[in-house]
């Protein structure tokens, strides 16, 4: 088993990576930037590293800070968590040439799966049903215009470097697309150093379903059932569950089938997520693939009893999977609401400043992910993530009970948080119902009901 961790990330995950550390037995330390000085994660690991200034340029994306931190404290892995550098195949390589494990798959495979474009023709060959589109990325605006008129308006320009919709533009007919081929251009080039782009149909209603994989470094490979994401405002997951209200047992094993197959293509190694989308008539297609940890993977470990972080340290160390695809049972209804700090009744303004009192919630099926404390002041330096609510129940009625009792019962001052919108969508006849899309929040923001 490994013996020391060096935890190169902050915030929520971090407390909870330093948490699966203890279990384990696994000494813990963390990096942390003088913004994080006085942060939950550094008051409860084994050790602590201060990295560098507040901007994430100069600490948690300085990979020369990251694995100097790991080699002085005599780390024999690193867990990069999410986001930063968790799926930067330069930083896992670089540790794994300095004789460290790294918490996650080969360079290899996060470097495929990072160009959105190249993951999709792997998975294509994999035999995984792909979002129609463009093979490979686009030479010019006349080979997305021929293809576009080929598969029909409206259809999608993404970039290859991009992922989790950054750098995603809806072109809705031919007069449209010079503009918006030489915008999303630009922005790709200017947000990720790579302005290749590629095409896809354009699913106007879908939902946005991904599966959660576990390959150890053996050859076994199993998926964890569904999580349904559709909840998200400008690409950024609000509300998440599992299972999906519209996901049955055989279009479950469809899709994990699937899941299992490509990341088998790759080799995988580790805790991955592939993302799908579901249309309105049952057919499901492969968009994108997380090479990391998630933030909402919480809802899978309650509706499982699997320890996902914990495993990714088992697999790291080289131990089999001790599980079966037919041991994997779904057991109840889990649901995550995102607590930002930002301010949903002032078009989400971000919040930044002092939790003057935070009390959590508590009782029979809810779980506070978070590394707030009373009396914690929250910097402005990164994203709004300060605490997920994930509330389980026997079935969905009971976990949508909970956490509506879990949002009334927290208490956070300080910061407005989004706790009010959670609030409001949970008492929303569509949400209650199961019924939505990805375009549920938009038009719920739109009737203003919040
Ligand atoms: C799509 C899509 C429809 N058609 N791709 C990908 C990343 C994720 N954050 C959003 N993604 C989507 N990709 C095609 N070809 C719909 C989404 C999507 C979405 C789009 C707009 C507004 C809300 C959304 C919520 C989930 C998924």
């Amino acid at each position: 088993m490994l013996e020391k961790v060096l935890i190169a990330n902050r915030g929520e995950i971090a407390v909870r990576i330093v948490r699966a550390c203890r279990e384990l037995g696994i000494r813990s330390v963390v990096a942390y930037s003088e913004a994080d000085r006085d942060s939950l994660a550094v008051r409860l690991a084994d050790e602590a590293v201060c990295i560098g200034p507040p901007p994430p340029a100069k600490s948690y994306l300085h990979a020369p800070s990251l694995l100097s931190a790991a080699l002085i404290t005599g780390c024999d892995a690193v867990h990069p968590g999410y986001g930063f550098l968790s799926e930067n195949p330069y930083f896992a390589e670089v540790i794994k040439q300095c004789g460290l494990t790294f918490v996650g798959p080969e360079p290899e495979a996060i470097a495929i799966m990072g160009d959105k474009a190249a993951a999709r023709a792997a998975m294509r060959a994999a035999g995984l049903p792909v979002m129609p589109g463009s093979e490979q990325t686009l030479a010019s605006v006349d080979e997305a215009r021929e293809l576009a008129q080929t598969i029909g308006y409206p259809v999608l320009l993404k970039a290859a470097a991009g992922g989790g919709g950054r750098g995603m533009r809806i072109v809705p007919n031919d007069a449209e697309l010079p503009r918006a081929f030489a915008t999303a251009k630009a922005e790709a080039e200017a947000a990720f150093g790579n302005g290749a782009l590629y095409l896809e149909k354009f699913l106007p209603v879908a939902r946005h379903i991904e599966i959660q994989v576990l390959a150890d470094k053996h050859g076994h490979v199993i998926h964890l059932g569904e999580r349904e994401c559709s909840i998200q405002r400008r690409h950024q997951k609000l509300i998440e569950e599992a299972p999906s209200p519209v996901v049955d047992e055989a279009l479950r094993q469809r899709m994990g089938a699937a899941a299992v197959a490509g990341a088998r293509a790759i080799d995988y190694i580790g805790a991955g997520t592939m993302e799908f989308l579901l249309d309105p008539e049952g057919n499901f297609y492969f968009i994108e693939m997380n090479t990391r940890i998630q933030v909402e993977h919480p809802i899978t470990e309650y509706v499982t009893g699997l320890d996902l972080v914990k495993w990714q340290l088992r697999i790291a160390a080289g131990e089999r999977l001790t599980i079966q695809q037919a041991d994997v049972r779904m057991s109840g209804h889990a649901i995550e609401c995102r607590v930002n700090a930002e301010d949903p009744a002032r078009d989400f303004l971000p919040q930044a400043g002092e939790i003057e009192l935070y009390l959590p919630p508590g009782g029979p099926g809810v779980r506070i992910d978070s590394h707030l404390y009373s009396g914690y002041v929250v910097p402005p330096n990164y994203d709004s993530l300060l605490a997920k609510m994930i509330a389980w129940g026997s079935d969905r009625a009971e976990a949508l009970a909970r956490m509506r009792r879990a949002l009334d019962e927290c208490i956070i001052t300080g910061v407005a948080t989004t706790i009010p919108l959670h609030a409001a969508l949970l008492r929303d006849e569509r949400f209650c119902r199961g019924d939505f899309s990805t375009r549920y929040l938009g038009e719920f923001l739109e009737r203003g009901a919040f």
